[in-house]
């Protein structure tokens, strides 16, 4: 039976993985960070929190990394823990570059010196392309980070890269384009969208205020992504691959659709906030993911029409079952 270690398998996509790898008959282990409060509601909303072992750890503790990989003793690292939200990456730059940046390093270090043969995934991201130096992004498209989460991940993929160079390790790194789902955190974008239409149709709210809608971005189904972390790590060789769909479309544009679906006008309900414009955006992003599709047999399955009306769907469940915001970090 293969053996997976996910860090960050309380977030979004760490749910995902975890039922996909179960499914295949791995033998799950997910770290966690300590917390004052359980954060396990993802893995419960997925029905499988009973069956990742869960190990602490943090990815600012090395050695905590060290005794992960000891007691798991992994065939697979798929390194998904991350503070990954762009807007609180300037309101703590630091843990971010700490969490999201030396904590890749802390982690291949804790392969490098445990066991040099452990497979890993580092989960890169297309706000590296940041301020695009090529309209359609690819896997040599320079990057050009806009935020200090941008740069944290910089310098975890190319840590990643020179851990493979170096070393010898089978390190592979995904740049994923936004990806979504149900189980998106409510601080980023989509979802802030669909619970808020959620909560106006059921009438516990009526405006919803957003930033920058004219920002354009290429957004998938977080369901369909975890696949390509997967396939990368079972290849012969380790590489770096662009996951994304190869479309894009405005704040503006996604959010009409969740409105619409709902059966809501937009305009009576949203409101420009300029608090919410950020220091520096990312203006556009659209992914090529020609090879991923070559190489692993990778496409993008969800449109985002479909994937819109499912996380509207879930929240209004949400909201008609009375179940509060904070009901979700249960
Ligand atoms: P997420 O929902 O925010 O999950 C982040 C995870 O990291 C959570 O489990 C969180 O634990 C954990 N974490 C945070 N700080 C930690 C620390 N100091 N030590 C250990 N664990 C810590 O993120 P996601 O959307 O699933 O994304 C997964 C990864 O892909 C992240 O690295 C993200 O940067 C990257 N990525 C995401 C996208 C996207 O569109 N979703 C696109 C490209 C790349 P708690 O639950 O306890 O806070
Ligand atoms: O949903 P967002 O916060 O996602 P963002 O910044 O693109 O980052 C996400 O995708 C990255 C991959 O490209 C990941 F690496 C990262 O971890 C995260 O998952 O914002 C999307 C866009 C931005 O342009 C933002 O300015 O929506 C714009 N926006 C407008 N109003 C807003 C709001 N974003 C948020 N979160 N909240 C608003 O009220």
């Amino acid at each position: 039976m293969k053996k997976a270690l996910i860090t960050g398998v309380t977030g979004q996509d760490g749910a995902y993985l975890a039922k996909f790898l179960l499914d295949r008959g791995y033998k799950v282990y997910g770290m966690t960070a300590r917390r004052s409060t359980a954060s396990l509601w993802r893995l419960e909303f997925l029905g499988i929190h009973e069956q990742v072992e869960l190990i602490e750890g943090d990815m600012g503790d090395m050695s905590s990394l060290v005794r992960a990989v000891r007691v798991s003793k992994p065939d697979e690292v798929y390194n998904l823990a991350a503070q990954s939200f762009v807007g609180t990456s300037w309101k703590q730059p630091v843990t971010t570059a700490q969490v999201s940046g030396l904590g890749v390093l802390h982690m291949l270090e804790a392969i490098r010196l445990t066991d040099p043969t452990i497979r890993f995934y580092q989960a890169s991201t297309s706000e590296m392309f940041g301020l695009v130096q090529q309209p359609i992004q690819s896997e040599t498209t320079p990057l050009y980070p806009r935020s200090p989460y941008g740069v944290a991940k910089l310098f975890g993929h190319w840590s990643t890269v020179n851990y493979r160079e170096s070393f010898d390790i089978f390190a592979c790194s995904g740049i994923l384009f936004n990806h979504e789902s149900p189980l998106r955190g409510i601080e980023f974008v989509t979802r802030k969208v669909t619970d808020a239409v959620a909560r106006i149709k059921c009438g516990k709210q009526k405006e919803l205020r957003l930033g920058n809608i004219d920002a354009r971005r290429d957004w998938g189904y977080a369901g369909d992504y975890v696949k390509a972390m997967w396939l990368m790590i079972q290849q012969d060789k380790p590489e770096d691959y662009v996951i994304a769909t190869g479309t894009t479309t405005t704040v503006r544009e996604m959010c009409q659709i969740a409105f619409e679906y709902a059966g809501l006008n937009m305009e009576d309900h949203l409101v420009i906030d300029p608090e919410l414009y950020r220091p520096a955006e990312v203006d556009i992003l659209q992914g090529n993911p020609a090879k991923a599709r070559e190489r692993l047999g990778w496409r993008a399955e969800t449109p985002l029409r479909e994937l819109i009306r499912m996380m509207v769907d879930a929240d209004l469940q949400r909201v008609r079952a009375g179940e509060s915001r904070e009901i979700f970090s249960v």
